[in-house]
């Protein structure tokens, strides 16, 4: 398991409260329900757990609207079971990343109810991005920007003495106004913020929406590309993602961090178009990791992905830092369907029943094995996001009335958003809700097909995609790939990606013709051979020394 600096090589495995286990029935996943799990986590062979989510919230954004940054939402439990669970996992060898929402709270927060009872150029308002409206009464938000989530960026207030009032901008739901980070009292908050998750002992921090902490200087108007999606468009020009002022909120955290022994790491979650500008926020000084965004938008083509690969490589390492793997987290279609949407099919948005172009479940999975594979043996770090290793795909069937996103509300329906990710896990093939508690409820309904890919059922099946995870991640450390080198294996065709680690060579075979095998002992495929040759959307792992 990774020592010094374990971060640069670990498997991470993203824990979404809600939908992980629920101990108390409620329908909503817990922390003791996590903590009855890490066994099964241990046994998996990560190295550490990204908690999303489970502080004092409104629930707006599933807990990315933060109220009390120093508790735990009742739904999820106490500080006491927070200090269960990571004992639990630090006695177990499994570390801990929480999530930390550093570009906005929840309306709910107490800084932004002080900021709505005082008076416009007060103390209070300052903490967040209070403006003055255009037009004759100030009835036009004060600029153009649209949020994330759909509709304008802006939401007008009502003043104390019942007139209409100014504005305040939140990138996302108009539940989460965003802070002023020009503002050194929000610097000290945080700073406390850190330390009082440090001082429990956590290993470090995902820092959610980490390229869009610091507006442009007065806020000008932005027209987003055509094209912009949901990430806002093109970065070169957006006046509100990377803005060069963020790096210095990541040195003063750094250093926060500094002060503790043990490693503790900062990986920013920074939706940039590119890789280059996604290992901008990673410094010696900086950030110590950021999720490879830039793989995971890569589609199921071999070219696309031996760039994507070498560039990845390129641009960490420029930085001195490991690179990152990922293919799924709680935000976007899982990589089960994902890799089998066909091209005119939404990427980013959710898929629903009306959506066009829906995935073959079969080719979805054998891809997602097949990408998996290819993804553990790479050098640097990676992560999982809960399900995957059970081959889940994303639901598509959700009754409009259970869908919680506030993407779809905020789209009028247009968008599905990302509810189909974050169905309760199944844990067993047959019980209520498959194991998630023992009820019956579930925030989210659970499909049918939850009871064959059940935890419980897998883990009876050699075959199975969690045999699969077990057998690579065990591989993966024993082997040290996650510290090794990679180099390219040339001679095969085109829609073949092959390379060696180590004492490993991988054959990722995306063509549509067989493959045949290297001279050595398979030590493990993602599907299964056929007369010594690589089907199509397999991987293999073979030692060839
Ligand atoms: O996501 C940030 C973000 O930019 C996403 O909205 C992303 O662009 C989109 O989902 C890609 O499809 C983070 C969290 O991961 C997300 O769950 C939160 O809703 C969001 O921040 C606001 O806190």
């Amino acid at each position: 398991s990774p020592g010094a600096e374990w971060w640069r090589s670990a498997v991470i495995y993203q824990i979404y409260p809600r939908s992980f286990a629920d101990s108390n029935g409620d329908g909503m996943g817990d922390l003791p329900g996590i903590t009855a799990h890490l066994a099964d986590l241990a046994d998996l062979g990560i190295d550490a757990v990204w908690l999303s989510p489970f502080m004092t919230s409104p629930q707006k954004d599933a807990g990315y609207d933060v109220a009390d940054y120093c508790d735990v939402d009742p739904l999820f439990g106490t500080l006491a079971d927070f200090d269960a669970m990571l004992a639990e996992a630090h006695a177990r060898g499994i570390r801990l990343i929480v999530d930390l929402v550093p570009n906005h709270s929840s309306d709910q927060h107490v800084w932004f109810q002080q900021a709505l009872a005082a008076a416009p150029g007060s103390p209070e308002r300052a903490r967040y991005l209070f403006r003055d409206g255009r037009g004759e009464h100030g009835e036009l938000p004060p600029n153009n920007w649209q949020s994330v989530f759909g509709g304008p960026a802006w939401t007008r207030v009502t003043e104390p003495d019942g007139t209409p009032g100014q504005w305040y901008l939140h990138l996302f739901d108009s539940s989460q106004p965003d802070f002023d980070w020009t503002n050194p009292e929000v610097h000290a908050e945080f700073r406390r913020i850190l330390r009082f998750w440090l001082d429990r002992g956590v290993d470090g921090f995902r820092v959610d929406v980490a390229h869009g902490l610091m507006k442009k200087e007065g806020l000008p108007d932005f027209m987003p590309a055509e094209d912009a999606g949901s990430m806002g468009g093109d970065s070169v020009g957006v006046p509100y993602w990377g803005q060069p002022e963020v790096h210095d909120v990541y040195r003063e955290w750094h250093g926060v961090l500094a002060e503790y022994d043990g490693d503790r790491a900062l990986c920013a979650e920074a939706w940039m178009p590119t890789v280059a500008e996604i290992a901008m926020w990673v410094r010696s000084d900086e950030m110590h990791q950021a999720f490879n965004f830039g793989y995971l938008m890569t589609e199921w083509d071999a070219a696309k992905l031996r760039d994507v690969i070498v560039e990845s490589l390129r641009e960490y390492h420029a930085v001195g830092a490991p690179s990152t793997w990922v293919l799924s987290n709680h935000d976007v279609i899982r990589h089960a369907s994902r890799l089998a949407l066909t091209a005119d099919s939404p990427q980013g948005d959710g898929i629903g029943p009306n959506s066009p172009g829906k995935p073959d479940p079969v080719i979805g999975l054998r891809r997602a094995r097949g990408a998996t594979t290819l993804m553990l043996a790479l050098p640097g770090s990676a992560y999982v996001y809960q399900g995957e290793e059970l081959g889940l795909p994303e639901v598509i069937e959700i009754p409009d009335e259970a869908r919680q996103d506030p993407t779809w509300f905020r789209t009028n329906h247009e968008r599905y958003g990302r509810d189909g990710c974050r169905v309760p896990l199944p844990w067993v093939g047959d019980a209520p809700a498959y194991g998630f508690n023992t009820t019956g409820a579930s925030w989210l309904p659970q499909p049918p097909e939850w009871a064959r890919l059940a935890r419980d059922v897998e883990a009876e099946d050699a075959a199975s995609t969690l045999s699969l995870y077990t057998t690579l991640l065990t591989e993966r450390r024993a082997r040290g790939l996650g510290t090794g080198t990679l180099k390219w294996v040339e001679g095969y065709d085109a829609e073949v990606v092959a390379f060696r680690n180590g004492n490993v060579t991988v054959i990722a075979n995306l063509g549509s013709e067989p493959v045949a095998l290297p001279a050595g002992s398979v030590i493990v495929a993602s599907g299964p051979l056929a007369d010594a040759s690589l089907p199509t959307d397999t991987t293999v792992w073979v030692q060839t020394d």
